[in-house]
């Protein structure tokens, strides 16, 4: 309960701001988008994982607020980048279910969109796993009604649950993400990368495209780049980052 209060007073004090962790494209090793990611960094300078807090926001409901925040901010954010000539950059934005299973959830999609004026093919939502085993029939007709605004969707941390192929293949989903879990094991046995390329085979099978999170080094890149999986994200490439961090980053990559 104070760390509900803390987090109320928080927002209300721009506490709470998105950084953004570039995704690339592991042939060209270009940026191809960014993942916006909610931070927390309390006067005393202390950080507050997402991990912490997003489940503080989901009970107490202020995460409907929250999440639309993150998401204008996202689209505004992606909107001036557009406007520096990055044209070709998707933004990604993460959901949670108690927000995609509001009443108004696709109302407050659409009225972000209008607002900032960013273009939905640019924009995707990363749901997770776990929360597209639920209720089947209710997230298979969110997800169409998402797809007609344009806006893309992505399954984070794939590989931790256990979505069948014939349910997949029902999900109008765009992207993959490979969870880091199976990214920092590619490394390790020669097991070890199994999941990841059934993962990457899954994707080719049902065309979706797929990213590996957590790449941390160049060995992990290289395995899966040479498995078919066509984009990355993690502390090799680039640390989640402020907008201004974001711009100059890119400016300077270009
Ligand atoms: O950025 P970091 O690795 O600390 O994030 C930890 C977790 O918090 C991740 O699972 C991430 O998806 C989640 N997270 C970060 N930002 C947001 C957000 O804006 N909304 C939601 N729902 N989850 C977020
Ligand atoms: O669950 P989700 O994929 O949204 O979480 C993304 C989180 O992973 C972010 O909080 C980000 O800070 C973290 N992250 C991104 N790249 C790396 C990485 O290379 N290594 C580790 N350990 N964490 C990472
Ligand atoms: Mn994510
Ligand atoms: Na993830």
């Amino acid at each position: 309960v104070r760390m509900m209060h803390a987090l109320r007073t928080a927002f209300g004090q721009n506490q709470l701001f998105v950084v953004y962790q570039p995704q690339i494209d592991l042939t060209t090793r270009r940026p191809v988008g960014a993942e916006a990611l909610l931070r927390w960094q309390t006067p005393d300078g202390k950080f507050i994982s997402p991990d912490r807090f997003i489940p503080i926001a989901e009970y107490s409901g202020l995460i409907i607020e929250l999440g639309e925040w993150v998401l204008r901010t996202a689209c505004r954010e992606l909107v001036l980048l557009r406007e520096q000539g990055h044209r070709d950059f998707m933004m990604s934005v993460n959901v949670s279910q108690v927000q995609f299973r509001h009443p108004h959830f696709l109302d407050m999609l659409r009225q972000a969109l209008d607002d900032t004026q960013a273009p939905p093919e640019y924009i995707e939502l990363e749901i997770t796993e776990s929360m597209a085993m639920e209720e089947p029939d209710l997230l298979i007709k969110m997800l169409w009604q998402v797809k007609q605004t344009g806006v893309s969707i992505a399954i984070d941390d794939f590989g931790t649950g256990f979505s069948s192929l014939s349910y997949l293949q029902r999900l109008q989903v765009d992207r993959l993400k490979i969870d880091r879990a199976f990214v920092t094991e590619i490394t390790g046995s020669a097991r070890g990368s199994s999941i990841a390329e059934m993962v990457i085979q899954l994707g080719r099978n049902l065309g979706l495209a797929v990213i590996a999170e957590g790449v941390e080094d160049e060995r992990q890149a290289q395995i899966l780049q040479a498995l078919g999986c066509p984009l990355a994200q993690g502390f090799l490439f680039a640390r989640p980052m402020t907008a201004a961090a974001l711009a100059g980053w890119l400016n300077n990559d270009a």
